[in-house]
C-alpha cells in the first residue's frame, strides 16, 4: 500500500495512552497527542530560558552560549536565576521534554499496535542525560557537578571531569561503553553494507533475497545471526553503549574518588604477578 493511502487508513482517533480524544489529531505530518503538547510547551520554554539566560551574559550567539549550573558551594539548594537558577529550571524543562518525547513515542506505538522498542531505546539516552545532570549531582551533593548548557562549554566539562580522575580511559566501565559504541558502528556498517549489496544491485540485476544475505555470512565467518537477529544485535549494542556510559560516569566521584589509574593497583597486587606462591 502506498504510504499516503496507508496513512489515510491508519491515522484514526482512539488508542491513546492518556487524555482520550484530547489532542488526538495530526498537524501536517506530525501526530500531536497529549505528550506532543507537553513536549512542545517544555521544549519551547526550555529554549526560551536558554536565550533569557544568555541575554544576561556576553553573547547570544548560539555557538557560544554558556549556561553554568550553580556553584558547588550552593549544594543542592535552589539558586537565584542568574547564579545557576536558570540552569536548574532549564534542566527541569529538559527532563519533562525528553520524558514527554519517550511517552509520545510510546503512544504512537500503541496507536499503531506496535511494540515499544523505540521508546525503550530513547529512554536509555534520557537515562544517560538524567544520570549526568540529576542523579550524579544529587549523589555528590551539589548541582554544580552537572554539565553546563553550551556547545563548547560542555566539552570543557567533559575534559575537566575526565582529568579530575587523572585518566578517564582507565575507567573500566568507560572501556565497556566505548567498546559497545565501536562494535555498534561495526555492526551498522556490516548490516547497511550487506543489505545494500543484496538489494541495491543496479538496473538489470536481480535483487537478492535474505537467503543470499544469510549465505554470505555463512560463507564468510561460518555463521549468520539472521535477518531479524541482526536488528536485535544492533539494539542490544546501542542500548548497552548508552547504559554503560551512564554507569561509567555515575560511579566517578561517588563510588570511586581519586584516580582511575591508581584504581588498577589491585591488579598489580594480585599475588601471581609478585612471583609469590598462590
Ligand atoms: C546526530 C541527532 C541530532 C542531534 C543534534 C544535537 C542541540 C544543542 C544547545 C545552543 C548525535 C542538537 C544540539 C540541541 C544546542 C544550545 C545551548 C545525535 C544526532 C544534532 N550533548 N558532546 C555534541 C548534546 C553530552 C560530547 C554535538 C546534547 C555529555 C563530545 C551537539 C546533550 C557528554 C562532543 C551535542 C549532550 C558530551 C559532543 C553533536 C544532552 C557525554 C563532540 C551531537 C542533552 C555524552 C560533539 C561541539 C550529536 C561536538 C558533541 C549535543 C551531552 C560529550 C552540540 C543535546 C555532557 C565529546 N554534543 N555531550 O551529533 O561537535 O549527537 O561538540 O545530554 O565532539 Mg554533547
Ligand atoms: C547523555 C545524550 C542524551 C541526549 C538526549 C536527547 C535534544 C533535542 C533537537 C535535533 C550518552 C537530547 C535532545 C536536546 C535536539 C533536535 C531537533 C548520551 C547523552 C536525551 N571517551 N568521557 C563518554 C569516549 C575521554 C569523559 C561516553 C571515547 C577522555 C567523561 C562515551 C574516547 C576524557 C564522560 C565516551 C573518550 C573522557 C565521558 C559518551 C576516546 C576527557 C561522560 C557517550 C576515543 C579528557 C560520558 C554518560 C554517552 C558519559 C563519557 C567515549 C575519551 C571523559 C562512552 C570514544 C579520556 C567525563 N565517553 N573521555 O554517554 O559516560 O552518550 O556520559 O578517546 O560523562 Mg569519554
Ligand atoms: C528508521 C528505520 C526505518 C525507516 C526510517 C527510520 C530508523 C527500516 C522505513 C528513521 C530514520 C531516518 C529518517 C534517518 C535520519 C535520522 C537521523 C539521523 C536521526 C536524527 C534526526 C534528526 C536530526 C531530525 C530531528 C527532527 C525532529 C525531532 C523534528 C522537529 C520537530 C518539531 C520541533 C515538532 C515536533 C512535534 C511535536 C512537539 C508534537 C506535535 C506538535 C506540533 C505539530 C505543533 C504544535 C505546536 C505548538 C503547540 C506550539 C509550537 C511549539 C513547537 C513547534 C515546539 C518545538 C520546539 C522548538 C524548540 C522548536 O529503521 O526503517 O524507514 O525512516
Amino acid at each position: 500500500m502506498a504510504l499516503l493511502s496507508f496513512e489515510r487508513k491508519y491515522r484514526t482517533r482512539g488508542g491513546t495512552l492518556i487524555g482520550g480524544d484530547l489532542f488526538d489529531f495530526w498537524v501536517g505530518p506530525f501526530y500531536v497527542g497529549f505528550f506532543g503538547v507537553t513536549t512542545a510547551i517544555s521544549a519551547l520554554l526550555g529554549t526560551m530560558l536558554i536565550f533569557a539566560a544568555a541575554a544576561e551574559g556576553p553573547t547570544l550567539n548560539p555557538w557560544l552560549i554558556d549556561i553554568q549550573p550553580p556553584s558547588i558551594e550552593a549544594g543542592l539548594s535552589f539558586a537565584p536565576l542568574s547564579e545557576g537558577g536558570y540552569w536548574q529550571v532549564i534542566t527541569i524543562c529538559a527532563v519533562v521534554a525528553f520524558s514527554s518525547w519517550v511517552m509520545r513515542q510510546a503512544e504512537i506505538s500503541k496507536k499503531l499496535g506496535m511494540n515499544y522498542h523505540v521508546p525503550i531505546a530513547f529512554a536509555v539516552a534520557v537515562f544517560a542525560y538524567v544520570t549526568l545532570n540529576v542523579i550524579r549531582p544529587v549523589w555528590m551533593g551539589a548541582w554544580g557537578h552537572g554539565f553546563p548548557y553550551g556547545i563548547w562549554s560542555h566539552l570543557d566539562w567533559v575534559s575537566y571531569t575526565g582529568y579530575n580522575y587523572v585518566n578517564f580511559h582507565y575507567n573500566p566501565v568507560h572501556m565497556i561503553a566505548i567498546t559497545f559504541f565501536f562494535t555498534n558502528c561495526l555492526a551498522l556498517a556490516l548490516h547497511g553494507g550487506l543489505v545494500l549489496s543484496a538489494v541495491n544491485v543496479g538496473k538489470g540485476n536481480e535483487v537478492r533475497s535474505p537467503e543470499y544475505e544469510d549465505t554470505y555470512f555463512r560463507d564468510f565467518i561460518g555463521y549468520s545471526v539472521g535477518t531479524l537477529g541482526i536488528h536485535r544485535v544492533g539494539l542490544f549494542l546501542a542500548l548497552n553503549a548508552g547504559f554503560w556510559s551512564a554507569i561509567c560516569i555515575v560511579i566517578s566521584g561517588t563510588l570511586m574518588t581519586g584516580s582511575w589509574v591508581e584504581w588498577w593497583d589491585w591488579w598489580r597486587a594480585v599475588p601471581m604477578w609478585q612471583g609469590e606462591p598462590i
